[in-house]
């Protein structure tokens, strides 16, 4: 359980870390499947239904930069730790005793190339009727500086919704040259393997390429007081109520207002924040590409 204290961090800076949350049997079945998942995307040509691939993938040497949701339907272990009874513990202190999942997904982010991901706001991409609304992310591996750390911008959860468009298109970043951040202030959420992040969904946030030769990958799922409603709506109800972690689910929005803007029109490039971003005129990060050079 969080204390008093960690609960008003999170509300005042955004986010949290809580050290070690998943350890023993349950961190190396979590490695060693995501490891055989992995190794199975050797023979892939293209991103599918599972796997989104970085740029330098080939079949003969897969390079896998993230696991679809599909995981948390296709593989039990996946599944259940969704509903982590130590996981949702926490989360009913922080977004009350309701909560449903929106989705998840789990980063790779390989030694020596493991993409970046431009700043950004979860919210931008997923607006709800209210902002109870938040992220956990579960390192599989040892975490610090130089395997590429989620960064934060601490407090900007309070702040505006910013621009996520280029070209009149949804992007899914924040143009770097164009906001009132400065990206110095980030704060790098580290620690050992099988530690858990939380980040408000409003939270700005990104992470730089990965130059080390260890991996970080991140597994993240994103959760929702049960009464906050995706603005783009709910395509089939029994699906979305499918997605409840706990408690009881409701067809009563409670709708607080918070700044919003739609991901809309649509990025370009469908598919995951990477392919989005694909579209994000100026960048923060230096890419794989530009590293070599
Ligand atoms: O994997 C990371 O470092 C950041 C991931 C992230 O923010 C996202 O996928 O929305």
């Amino acid at each position: 359980m969080l204390t008093r204290k960690q609960i008003d961090d999170y509300r005042r800076d955004g986010y949290l870390v809580i050290p070690r949350l998943i350890q023993g049997e349950q961190l190396a079945e979590l490695r060693a499947l995501t490891d055989r998942i992995v190794a199975e995307a050797r023979g892939v040509t293209e991103n599918d239904e599972l796997y989104d691939l970085e740029p330098s993938h080939s079949p003969a040497l897969p390079r896998v930069r993230r696991l679809k949701p599909v995981i948390f339907k296709r593989y039990a272990f996946f599944h259940a730790l969704v509903r982590e009874p130590k996981i949702v513990a926490i989360l009913q202190q922080l977004l009350g005793p309701s909560i449903r999942l929106y989705g998840g997904k789990l980063n790779m982010k390989s030694a020596s190339y493991g993409s970046p991901v431009e700043w950004h706001q979860d919210w931008a991409f997923y607006p709800h009727t209210n902002d109870d609304v938040l992220a956990t992310g579960i390192y599989l591996d040892d975490c610090d500086l130089d395997n590429g750390p989620l960064l934060v911008m601490p407090g900007t959860h309070h702040g505006p919704t910013y621009d996520h468009h280029a070209d009149g298109r949804f992007c899914g970043a924040i143009d770097p040259a164009a906001c009132d951040l400065d990206f110095s202030t980030a704060v790098p959420l580290m620690g050992p393997a099988g530690s858990m992040t939380i980040h408000h969904a409003r939270l700005v946030h990104g992470s730089a390429l990965n130059r080390s030769n260890r991996q970080r990958r991140l597994l993240l799922h994103e959760y929702t007081a049960a009464d906050a409603f995706p603005l783009l709506g709910v395509g089939d109800f029994d699906e979305f109520n499918a997605k409840m972690v706990v408690g009881e689910t409701t067809n009563q929005p409670r709708i607080v207002p918070a700044p919003v803007r739609l991901p809309l029109p649509p990025a370009d490039h469908q598919g995951s924040i990477y392919e989005n971003q694909r579209g994000s005129g100026t960048r923060f990060f230096t890419t794989f590409e530009e590293a070599r050079v």
